[in-house]
């Protein structure tokens, strides 16, 4: 999943797409370098942002969404607001990407459920602009895998159906860097929310983040955005090994190449294959392979 940020703040590359034909180009140049999805968002979810209106929003990102589906490509919807998700599904989208999970607008799992395309449902605490004071856990894995449980249950009871659900453990929302590292090392229990059902396609939003600059800081502090993007390859390569269904990044190449490397790692005689616990390659929903038998949706949880 390729990253079109059409905003002037996003955190790393925050203006660089914010008008309309630059990110009409960005996407198709994603989708060329082999994105499956071109992620498109008109809203800031960096620390510390503030909203902007649903008018902007909708601005923003339909002309652009509109192109490419027109261009064959196939494009998420990242917003939180219901009336954009509709828009956008209308425009073309194929997915609505939540960061909020259905907690920011109640509207937003019906309008999922009647579009019928999939959803990510992404742990959140809060919106961005105080976020961070609520990243306190006494087991973060168990907590995010309750919180998401429990908002599963809810999408599911507005009509959304589960085989169309995808998780996100929400890295960097709410949470500090050993909170992300330590869900990263437990994606399993993530995708079956707490070992409680057989499995979820997962959704990985590492790229560029603030916990890899920390972990590569040199003297003069954390590493910058530029620097980040092969710890973000390596990132990549673990999850996808560990079975995430879809990687969310800035730049598509490198990281295309390291899915094939865990796909191809897994592949062996002997080997585990890559995706044990969710299926790989193709959006939920979309007109790709259909889950593994062991991503079963929420519906058989109980
Ligand atoms: N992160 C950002 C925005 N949207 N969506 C999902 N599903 N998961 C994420 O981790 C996620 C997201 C923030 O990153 P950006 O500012 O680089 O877009």
């Amino acid at each position: 999943m390729g990253v079109v940020n059409v905003t002037p703040d996003s955190f790393s590359d925050g203006g660089i797409w914010y008008g309309t034909d630059a990110a009409i180009g960005r996407g198709l140049e994603l989708a060329a370098q082999g994105a499956d999805l071109v992620d498109v968002g008109g809203e800031s979810t960096r620390p510390g942002a503030q909203r902007v209106s649903p008018a902007e929003e909708l601005r923003r990102v339909i002309p652009v969404i509109a192109a490419l589906a027109s261009a064959g490509v196939r494009v998420s919807v990242d917003t939180m607001r219901a009336r954009v998700a509709e828009a956008a599904v209308a425009a073309g989208a194929c997915l609505v990407n939540d960061v909020s999970g259905g907690l920011a607008d109640p509207q937003m799992p019906r309008v999922a459920a009647k579009a019928g395309v999939a959803y990510v449902v992404m742990h959140w605490r809060g919106h961005s602009h105080d976020m961070m004071r609520r990243a306190v856990y006494t087991d973060v894995v168990a907590e995010v895998a309750a919180e998401l449980r429990q908002r599963v249950d809810t999408v599911v009871g507005e009509g959304v159906d589960p085989a169309q659900v995808v998780l996100d453990p929400g890295l960097g929302f709410a949470k500090q860097p050993s909170h992300n590292w330590a869900l990263l090392a437990h994606l399993h229990a993530v995708a079956t929310l707490g070992g409680t059902c057989p499995g979820f396609p997962v959704l990985i939003g590492a790229s560029r983040k603030s916990f890899l600059g920390k972990l590569l800081a040199g003297p003069d502090g954390p590493r910058a955005f530029a620097g980040r993007d092969d710890a973000t390859v390596a990132v990549t390569a673990l999850a996808a090994a560990a079975g995430a269904w879809a990687v969310r990044v800035h730049e598509v190449p490198q990281n295309a190449d390291a899915v094939r490397v865990a796909r191809a790692w897994g592949s062996g005689p002997g080997t585990a294959p890559a995706g044990a616990f969710v299926s790989t390659g193709a959006p939920a929903g979309g007109d790709g392979p259909p889950p593994d038998e062991a991503a079963r949706p929420a519906g058989e949880c109980r």
